[in-house]
């Protein structure tokens, strides 16, 4: 418990409009914690999955209607609509909380309200931030148990400060027509309501880390990205570290948990993974860019995942996890996702809790089904992941889904013009938000969905911030693993073997290789990318790194016009935007 002022004084005011039968406040205990798992279970919200084989896990399945973050009620509830700025969803913060606050009225009746202080970022870290999230769903609780760290201890490093971000989270009757997820900027708060969906929900996750953060962080001057760390250990024992933004379900975790191809490990090359979605950089005393995950576990998506893609992530999972939407397997208790293995179970239950039969050709984990997994049981997890100064990063990797355009890796001129290769990054959307699957949309940084302020502002931030990193700052890069031949295919294999386009990053960091300079920047000559053992041609690798004139040119007026919505498009942009041009008629 706690005797802040500013958190009780709160907690009244939020008793008094949702009205809840009871109040429990999480204490961060394993006996508190594993009462609630046991009455979830009682009412059905969990389902305890076979102990031998899955000790501590669950199932839960979200109401159909409510599987992915809703982009579309997401909003900055900033005073001004500029201040949200073009890319943002916008409402006057007054009406916000009318409308939010008439929603809540009540909705915890019958019901128990959980208060779940956390920490973003180690317990009393310099550089940690604190919230209180107040819940109705005791999923949200155990799963903010994991991705966060709860407890009392988080009581005791606040003491009396008023610094801490408020929370409210109703379920409500998951009504999409009353479905918000609002962000108060200016004061430090989140409404939620009518969704039980991770990322609209554990609100320590997007809505803090993310778009909260981001604002604080523009106002403070350190930067909150939507970004994985990993360190590159080779085989002298140096570690190196690189940060990488790549939309949602578009590859962060797989990448930050990346195990090495064969030949790379028995030479003693090794990845650990810090983080894998959200990245708090700061400048260290040493005048570089220094990272934290903020998180306390990974929220990562279940298809795809397996021995052969990402073997520690699935390590991970097999023990203290909760997992969302994804097939259960009645014959042994356990869970299944499409791509998990070739066999999928024939007595099962879909992910809506149906009857499913494989060969219907109906999918049955959701898309965007998920597991929430301790950090702690990761086996690559980095020696400094609890380290609250963080790790110092050599480079910055954005990178998206494109079938066509993007080559595998390029890197640009210098900090100003990978501001622009960030801004111009477009993508595949992907099932991680609701809305159309494979249409190609512009998101900046892997930010779009997640940038608490205007976002012309948010490139200005970028910028100021190369300015004070200097020859200090990491080098930028752009990477594309998702590029398909006329088949459809993927023309590079990915997951493990994109260590060896890591190793091309880190070589260019420190000086090692050359490469040729194209109008968008420079890529790697074909014989500085290892594809020694792979099934890649050299001419596969040459398509791979080519750089088509007419499509960047295309590329290129398409980001004329997706600047255009820019109020406040800092003139650097501009300038890198009429350089690219130029370089394409050269
Ligand atoms: P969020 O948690 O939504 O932010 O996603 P993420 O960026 O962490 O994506 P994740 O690593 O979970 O990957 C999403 C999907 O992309 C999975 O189905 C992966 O199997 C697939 N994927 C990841 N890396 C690669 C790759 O290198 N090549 C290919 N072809 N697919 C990949
Ligand atoms: C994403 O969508 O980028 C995620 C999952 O990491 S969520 O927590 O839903 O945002
Ligand atoms: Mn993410």
């Amino acid at each position: 418990m706690t005797t802040n002022a500013s958190v009780l004084a709160w907690i009244d005011q939020m008793k008094e409009l949702t009205n809840p039968d009871t109040v429990v406040y999480i204490d961060g205990s394993e006996a508190q914690l594993e009462q609630l798992r046991q009455q979830a279970v009682k009412t059905g919200e969990m389902i305890k999955l076979n102990q031998e084989k899955l000790p501590g896990c669950y199932l839960h399945r979200t109401a159909v209607n409510d599987v992915a973050r809703v982009e579309g009620r997401t909003f900055i509830c900033a005073r001004t609509k500029e201040e949200a700025g073009p890319t943002n969803n916008w409402m006057d913060p007054k009406e916000a909380y009318a409308l939010l606050y008439g929603i809540a009225k009540g909705a915890y009746a019958g019901r128990t309200m959980y208060v779940i202080p956390y920490s973003m970022g180690p317990v009393g870290s310099e550089f940690s931030k604190i919230g209180v999230e107040l819940t109705d769903s005791i999923y949200v609780v155990l799963n903010m148990a994991i991705m966060t760290r709860v407890g009392d201890a988080v009581w005791e490093v606040l003491g009396d400060s008023t610094d801490w971000v408020k929370g409210l989270h109703c379920k409500c009757d998951i009504d999409e027509e009353k479905r918000y997820i609002c962000h108060f900027p200016e004061d430090n708060t989140i409404i939620s309501v009518n969704s039980g969906y991770g990322g609209n929900v554990l609100l320590g996750k997007k809505c803090f880390a993310l778009r909260i953060a981001s604002f604080l962080g523009r106002n403070e001057g350190w930067m909150a990205e939507h970004m994985l760390i990993l360190g590159l250990e080779k085989p002298n024992g140096e570690i190196k570290y690189i940060a990488a933004a790549f939309p949602s379900a578009c590859g962060k975790t797989n990448l930050a948990m990346l195990i090495p191809p064969e030949k790379y490990r028995k030479l003693g090359y090794k990845v650990w993974c810090v983080g894998d979605d959200i990245a708090w950089m700061r400048i260290g005393e040493d005048g570089r860019l220094w990272a934290v995950n903020p998180e306390n576990g990974f929220f990562g998506v279940a298809p795809g995942t397996n021995e052969k893609s990402n073997p520690n992530a699935l390590h991970t999972t097999q023990k203290d996890t909760i997992f969302t939407n994804v097939v259960h397997n009645l014959d042994d208790n356990t869970v299944w996702w499409e791509g998990l293995d070739k066999n999928p179970p024939t007595n099962a239950l879909n992910w809506k809790g149906e009857k499913w039969d494989p060969a219907s050709g109906e999918k049955g984990a959701h898309p965007n089904s998920r597991f929430t997994a301790p950090a702690k049981n990761c086996p690559c997890i980095s020696p400094e992941f609890e380290n609250g100064k963080g790790v110092p990063i050599s480079a910055i990797v954005f990178g998206g889904r494109r079938a066509k355009a993007a080559p595998l890796v390029y890197q640009s001129r210098d900090w100003k013009h990978g501001v622009f290769v960030g801004s111009v990054m477009a993508s595949e959307t992907t099932a991680a938000a609701t809305g159309a699957v494979g249409v190609v949309r512009h998101d900046p940084m892997a930010m779009i969905p997640f940038c608490g302020y205007n976002m012309g502002d948010y490139f200005a931030h970028w910028l100021e911030m190369g300015e004070k990193l200097g020859d200090k700052a990491p080098k930028i890069f752009n990477v594309n693993w998702f590029r398909l031949d006329d088949e459809g295919n993927f023309m590079w294999p990915g997951f493990g073997d994109n260590m060896r386009v890591l190793n091309w990053i880190l070589d260019r960091c420190e000086g090692k290789v050359d490469a040729v300079e194209t109008p968008i920047g420079y890529v790697p000559h074909p014989a500085d990318i290892d594809i020694d053992g792979l099934d890649v041609t050299e001419d596969t690798l040459k398509e791979l790194l080519d750089v088509d004139k007419d499509v960047w040119t295309a590329e290129a007026a398409d980001i004329e016009e997706f600047y255009k919505k820019f109020d406040r498009l800092p003139d650097e942009m501009k300038k890198q935007l009429a350089t690219l041009k130029e370089n394409l008629q050269k």
